[in-house]
């Protein structure tokens, strides 16, 4: 029995220090002395005009401990059917884009043009990343082979004047959902548009953090006189159903900011999409907003949300859950 109780607190202490150190690091892997450079038209941190062509450079690189020299990282591998998922945001949240820079296995050194047109859909974005001035947030997902996924996050400055602005969160209808309507092309639109998306989260409490859930549902107005119903074309886009990028419109710059990128399984019936994240802490109560992206009928489709979320607490872990190890 003491065992037992010594083993529990054990077990609160380490999911404790779990949820702190999830604070403390918002699972930012540049904390263990891995750092991005990025260049723009060949300049370091280099300032970029918005909408104008340029050339984005990434690189990345691990210390090594005994000489503390700074070695590029060139063991990169694809996963999700890409060697770096790019997500750009300005500073307010009010743009995003979500793209995938070429790598070049001999140098370690990833390049993305920008502003240019592409024939590939999985870049589209690139062509209207940085369009306003302001101070924008880069998250680069790639994957090592000796380091597993590793998260990378750096400001990129386009210039110009950059009127920030905080949106408002949604309001939830009587049902505690959020709606919204876009046009058959993905634009967001009014009322009665083709396409309807509705957002609702729901949270689990569990021993150690809270299984936070997104479910949408995307339906499909065909004609003005048809009820909305399940959407046509829907596509696997990068091996999954739907993509998504969560962050917190809280926090001072791209290292304080809650980032997190979930995929959801392909819809079995209609345009139902679920994602999860189990959260330990660091997603605290406050502003979030959330992207789902999926590809209809040959073109990827971005529905923003912005939301208010209310954190719930993990639950008590229960003693025979003690010995379990956490999701
Ligand atoms: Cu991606």
């Amino acid at each position: 029995m003491k065992l037992e109780k010594i083993l529990i607190n054990q077990s609160r202490l380490v999911a404790l220090a779990g949820a702190f150190l999830a604070i403390l690091l918002s699972g930012d892997a540049s904390a263990g002395q891995k750092i991005a450079r990025v260049w723009v038209n060949g300049v370091e941190d280099g300032v970029l005009l918005p909408g104008v062509p340029a050339v984005l450079e990434m690189a990345f690189y691990d210390t090594d401990p005994a000489t503390g020299e700074r070695v590029i990282l060139s063991d990169f591998i694809p996963f999700h059917m890409k060697m770096m998922h790019l997500v750009a945001v300005r500073s307010d949240l009010t743009t995003f884009s979500h793209f995938h820079p070429y790598y070049d296995g001999m140098s370690g050194e990833f390049q993305i043009p920008l502003h240019f047109p592409v024939r590939n859909k999985d870049n589209q974005s690139a062509e209207t990343a940085f369009m306003g001035g302001g101070r924008y947030e880069l998250f680069m997902e790639v994957k090592s082979e000796a380091h597993g996924m590793l998260e990378f996050r750096h400001a990129l400055e386009v210039s110009g004047n950059a009127s920030e602005r905080k949106e408002p969160p949604l309001r939830p209808d009587t049902d505690g959902r959020l709606v919204q309507y876009f046009s058959g092309e993905g634009e967001p639109a009014g009322p009665g548009a083709p396409l309807r998306v509705q957002m609702t989260t729901s949270q689990l409490p569990a021993c150690g953090g809270v299984l936070v859930k997104f479910h949408f549902n995307v339906e499909e107005k065909l004609d003005a006189e048809k009820p909305y119903g399940s959407p046509e074309g829907l596509e696997k886009w990068m091996m999954m159903g739907g993509h998504s990028i969560v962050m917190s419109q809280s926090g001072r710059d791209e290292d304080e900011r809650f980032f997190a990128h979930l995929h959801a399984e392909f819809p079995e019936s209609g345009g139902a999409y679920e994602l999860s994240q189990f959260n330990r802490g660091a997603m605290a109560a406050g502003v979030y907003k959330i992207w789902l992206q999926i590809k209809k009928q040959g073109r990827v489709m971005t529905f923003p949300f912005v939301f208010d979320f209310a954190a719930l607490p993990a639950s008590d872990c229960l003693e025979e859950n003690t010995q379990r190890e956490e999701p």
